[in-house]
């Protein structure tokens, strides 16, 4: 019937002028029967079609979401209640106001899916919505955009039909402050393809594999922060490897600044990682007494900080089983996982070791009976550990020499160690959980080679925190290709931000010796971003282009401009705040660990020269070039409260996130673009009426019809082309134009339906 063709047309049209499968149904002949037979039929039963067309339209929708309910209610009214599900159909596209109306009507019905033409936008429901199933699943493989209403598999779908359809690598950027639902974005999208996609025989297991390793890494990398209770503190790039077939054959997870300072410290109400809790709460009593740990987190110094042991939306010791179910599944040897637990509670156990200051200014440690417990747990040697906290060892002219540490420095010693030792084994998980996902050779060499969906989430950003340099400026978001710059200005940033994260890692290593207070390496620093910046309209410096100064700025400061405003840093004393020293004797006690995990992590080359191994350091830079030898597509997601609850919607915050996400740009690019394409017999059919000489039926060839058409109706050459076997046109207000004609015309249709339209 006829809707069921409007959706073949409406899903032609979104494939690009593919037709799709079940567009091929349809044969030439029986359109044009079916046209033929509408041109001869009344205008009440045109009214009536179209109705029905509605209701089943709206009707798709309403029951995906799972609320039949409005099927039988009038459906002109549903379309102002729901708005519409792709913001392109905006009349009032140029209006910020009209954008957030849209995205809070279908928030207020639960639809927390919109479009901006392939853009998805996902606002955070803050509750568990039926919309995840299998079945879910089932009615978005292979069903194009506009068939069906918006949705987080729908983009994954079509994700993957690209890859496979085209042959190209994929990536799918997921953007979005903190909170407002990325990393739960990224684990539909997987979960979509371990459930939807074929199984390779080889591998079995992958797709158990990859879904499992997210309550791992999550229990290592994620925590309480004040806007989220399950934050991720690192930014994580994966790699699904796809066979020639389909099927799901490999993994590869690259990991990037995991917040270590956080092992040492939390702002109030804040945790540590999860994990620490998890095993305080869940661990079994023998397991607990062997690690020699008390159930009471706020034992803990290293966990005392945020004041906040509990979450009353998660249990700690729930998600402990989860984690160690799925240590297993992803293979894990018991072994393994004690060594790692080891080192858990060894960090706990650092956190108690406490100084006191001697008569002549020396420091010694004052747990002598905890420290017991610590070197069993790291593995190393009690008195060279306690030897390497309290002191440290330098080179000068060839000849070593051993100095004491004061108080403070020895503090930082221990806090420095702790962050090494949690930074290191968290780096080793996603080793070991990269080898179990690992592309096997066989498969790669079978000669029908694979293809790659790279999913992005990275950690959101937080405006209000940033004080000083805060590395999550730098970290919010990788998006669009480079060239496309200038039409994002959100983009910006983020290119800054990572361009200066390389200057900082650069410069600073992570842990090296190198830079010491009081030398000019803050001065230095500056200057190498001014050689890798330098130019950047985003970038200031008190350098001027000409080569003078800039007198209203210092020398040790650059501005940034970011979306919120500019901001200026002061790069004096900045590197050693982004420094964790780590005493090179600190090194040689922990290579020699007997704790395998450790020994791994600290190796002996490091302790002697200095330098740390190149498998710690991803380097962003990599990351853009793995991003940019892929096909993008966007997941946008927006946080509507702060209060992290359901139902409510600040237009406030969402107007902001609209801005810095630059969403407006993203609706005004996709309009500029031939956004509108409909086939010939679809546009003559719906247009007819407004020429009296396609009225009724038009004899002649389509796109003559056409060109009659919009030639009486006065469209000019640059608002439209005609292709092979479809219109395009490129300016919404043309089409709205010629639908107000329209409705002009035939008062009794009513408004026309977005399915029309696409
Ligand atoms: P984020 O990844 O964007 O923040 P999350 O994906 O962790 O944010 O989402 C935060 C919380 O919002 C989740 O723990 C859920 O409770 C809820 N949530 C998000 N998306 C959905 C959804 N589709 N359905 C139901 N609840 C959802 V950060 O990692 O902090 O930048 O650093
Ligand atoms: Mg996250």
């Amino acid at each position: 019937d006829l809707g069921d063709e409007r959706l073949q047309s409406a899903s032609a049209l979104s494939s690009q002028g593919s037709q799709t499968e079940r567009g091929k149904d349809v044969t030439k002949a029986e359109r044009e029967r079916r046209s033929a037979s509408l041109g001869g039929t009344t205008r009440s039963e045109v009214f009536q079609q179209q109705q029905q067309d509605r209701m089943r339209y709206q009707g798709r929708e309403v029951d995906i979401e799972g609320r039949v309910r409005l099927v039988m209610e009038s459906t002109l009214t549903a379309r102002d209640r729901v708005g519409v599900q792709d913001f392109v159909l905006l009349e009032n596209y140029n209006s910020e106001a009209a954008f957030i109306e849209n995205l809070r009507r279908r928030f207020g019905e639960n639809l927390i899916y919109t479009y901006i033409g392939s853009v998805l936008v996902s606002v955070n429901p803050y509750k568990e919505l039926e919309i995840y199933s299998k079945q879910q699943m089932e009615r978005y493989r292979g069903v194009s955009f506009y068939e069906i209403s918006p949705h987080i598999y729908a983009l994954s779908d079509n994700t993957y039909r690209a890859m496979r359809t085209e042959r190209k690598d994929q990536c799918i950027l997921i953007s979005g402050e903190s909170g407002a639902g990325k990393t739960e974005a990224s684990k539909k999208i997987l979960l979509y393809y371990a459930v939807t996609c074929p199984t390779n025989d080889q591998m079995p297991a992958l797709g158990e594999r990859l879904l499992q390793s997210n309550p791992v890494l999550e229990a290592f990398g994620n925590a309480k922060t004040f806007r989220n209770d399950n934050s991720s503190r690192f930014g994580k790039y994966m790699d699904v490897q796809f066979d020639f077939r389909g099927a799901p054959v490999g993994g590869h997870i690259l990991n990037y600044l995991l917040e270590k300072s956080r092992v040492i410290h939390q702002n109030h109400g804040e945790r540590n990682f999860h994990i620490f809790y998890q095993l305080l709460d869940g661990g079994e009593d023998d397991l607990l007494t062997a690690l020699g740990l008390e159930r009471n987190p706020q034992s803990y110094q290293y966990l005392v900080k945020g004041n906040c042991p509990r979450l009353s939306s998660v249990s700690d010791k729930n998600n402990w089983k989860v984690v160690m179910k799925a240590l297993s599944v992803i293979g894990f040897t018991e072994e393994e996982v004690q060594k790692l637990l080891n080192i858990i509670a060894s960090v706990l156990h650092l956190g108690n070791t406490q100084f006191g200051e001697g008569e002549e200014g020396e420091t010694y440690i004052t747990t002598e009976t905890k420290i017991t417990n610590l070197t069993k747990l790291l593995g190393v040697d009690g008195s060279a550990l306690g030897e390497a906290l309290t002191h440290k060892k330098l080179t000068a002219k060839g000849e070593e020499m051993i100095t004491p540490l004061s108080f403070e420095q020895a503090v930082s010693a221990r806090d420095a160690l702790a962050k090494a030792v949690y930074g290191r084994t968290f780096t080793w998980l996603v080793e070991k959980i990269n080898q179990s996902l690992a592309l096997k050779e066989e498969i790669y060499h079978s000669g029908k080679g694979c293809s790659v969906i790279g999913l992005l989430d990275i950690y959101g950003f937080e405006w209000e925190t940033v004080q000083y340099f805060d590395n999550k400026i730098i970290c919010d978001l990788i998006e669009e290709k480079p060239q496309r710059h200038h039409l994002h200005s959100g983009t910006y940033n983020n290119f800054i931000g990572l361009s200066v994260y390389d200057v900082v890692s650069v410069t600073v290593g992570e842990d090296e010796e190198c830079l010491r207070p009081g030398e000019t390496c803050d001065v230095s620093f500056l200057e190498k971003m001014e050689d890798t910046l330098g130019g950047h309209p985003h970038f200031v410096t008190h350098k001027l282009a000409n080569g003078k100064t800039r007198r209203v700025m210092s020398r040790e400061e650059f501005r940034l401009l970011h979306y919120a405003g500019e901001v200026n840093y002061n790069v004096n004393g900045f590197l050693d705040k982004n420094n964790d020293l780590l005493n090179r004797n600190l090194k040689e006690v922990m290579c020699q660990s007997d704790n395998q995990i450790l020994s791994h992590c600290f190796r002996k080359e490091e302790a002697i020269d200095q330098k740390r191994p190149e498998m710690f350091k991803n380097s962003l830079t990599k990351l853009m070039e793995i991003l940019m030898s892929k096909e993008p597509s966007y997941v946008r997601c927006i946080k509507p409260n702060d209060a992290k609850q359901p139902g409510r919607f600040d237009e406030v915050l969402v107007r902001h996130q609209v801005k810095y996400l630059g969403l407006m740009e993203n609706l005004r690019v996709r309009r500029a673009g031939f956004a509108y394409r409909r086939r010939f017999e679809a546009f003559l059919q719906r247009y007819k009426p407004l020429c009296p000489e396609t009225w009724p039926n038009w004899h002649g060839r389509l796109s003559d019809g056409v060109s009659t058409l919009v030639n009486h109706l006065g469209y000019k050459a640059e608002e439209y082309k005609l292709g092979r076997s479809k219109i395009f046109i490129r300016f919404p207000k043309t089409l709205f134009n010629t639908e107000d004609a329209l409705e002009a015309k035939k008062p009794d249709i009513g408004d026309f339906d977005p399915a029309d339209v696409l």
